[in-house]
């Protein structure tokens, strides 16, 4: 006999988080009944299979290496909740199915991917074993991997890939302002909590990508020969232009200065139509080889099957794509 119960986990990154389990033979697992049977397992440094399951007497989680666990556990319920009450999607692929998690994989490894293969995301520990790399917004990105390669596929090369990592910290981070978690204010800067650098600065700025000294604000010629993860700063930089506006802001408690290529001043429309246009854009008019030309032209298409080709959103798509040098 299985239940499906409600635990809580004190996490890594997210602080005190509810989160659902199965019950079995007097024991608990970190097994979702209520998103598909998400599951959770420890590779226990290992690269490879499943590890186990995480199985505890209660269902109070957290401590030890449980705590990247919860925070694994969470950021995949929270993604699918975003995708399914925002958007209506159900699980990664739209069919209901859960993935899984893995964390504790390998030794000081500082990284956390996406596979297809396994249908399956997987986490380091960071250097030293010490700093999983399982925080909301990077749990969100590695997932959002997986709807991008059951959807417009972008290919991971060239200024497609670039797009295609540009969808995960843009949806990475719509999942942290959509969990309203008060450990977590949602923020544009990626990767924040994990701390990779050890000076407190975040892997990737959308409101001003080149701050992290590689990334393109804008787009220009050539940029697809660049790696993906700084080949996306000009759509990172036009999902914060199209959502949050020029110049300076502040968004709970974060201090942004955004600029643009082109001088112009934009007002921004407000995240959640911003998302509304990437989301549609990338199940509706990308594919496998748009590149940003045809990004600007696929969200205008969603842009004008959303709120009209005459609205103000319309003219606010154009204006910020031209703003990032894409006209
Ligand atoms: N964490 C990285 C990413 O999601 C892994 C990779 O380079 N594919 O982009
Ligand atoms: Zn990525």
């Amino acid at each position: 006999h299985e239940a499906i119960e409600t635990g809580t986990g004190t996490s890594t990154y997210s602080g005190k988080v509810p989160l659902d389990t199965t019950k079995a033979g007097g024991k608990y697992t970190l097994n979702d009944g209520k998103r598909g049977g998400h599951k959770t397992y420890d590779l226990g440094g290992g690269s490879s299979g499943t590890g186990s399951l995480f199985t505890n007497s209660t269902d109070t989680w957290g401590g030890g290496r449980q705590s990247a666990g919860v925070d694994a556990h969470y950021g995949a319920a929270v993604t699918w909740d975003f995708y399914k009450n925002v958007f209506g999607r159900s699980g990664i692929r739209g069919d209901g199915k859960a993935a899984y998690s893995r964390v504790h994989y390998g030794n000081g490894y500082v990284n956390a991917f996406w596979d297809d293969s396994c249908f399956c995301m997987t986490y380091g520990d960071g250097q030293g074993n010490s700093h999983p790399l399982t925080s909301l917004d990077v749990a969100a990105h590695e997932m959002t991997h997986g709807v991008t390669a059951a959807t417009a596929r972008l290919v991971y090369s060239g200024e497609s890939g670039g797009l295609n990592e540009a969808t995960s910290d843009i949806f990475g981070k719509a999942v942290e302002f959509y969990a309203n978690n008060p450990a977590v204010p949602g923020n544009y800067f990626v990767g924040k909590q994990i701390d990779i650098f050890g000076n407190g600065k975040p892997l990737r700025y959308m409101d001003k990508p080149s701050k992290d000294g590689r990334s393109k604000d804008y787009w220009s010629s050539g940029i697809g020969g660049i790696d993906v993860h700084y080949s996306s700063g000009p759509a990172n930089h036009f999902f914060y232009l199209l959502s949050e506006g020029s110049g300076k802001k502040t968004v709970n408690g974060f201090s942004y200065d955004s600029p643009t290529a082109d001088g112009s001043k934009l007002a921004g429309i407000g995240r959640d139509k911003a998302e509304r246009i990437w989301f549609k854009a990338l199940t509706t008019y990308f594919t496998s080889t748009t590149n940003y030309r045809a990004a600007r032209t696929g969200t205008l298409q969603a842009t004008a099957s959303l709120y009209g080709n005459n609205s103000k959103e319309y003219k606010a798509v154009a204006a910020t794509w031209t703003a990032i040098n894409v006209k």
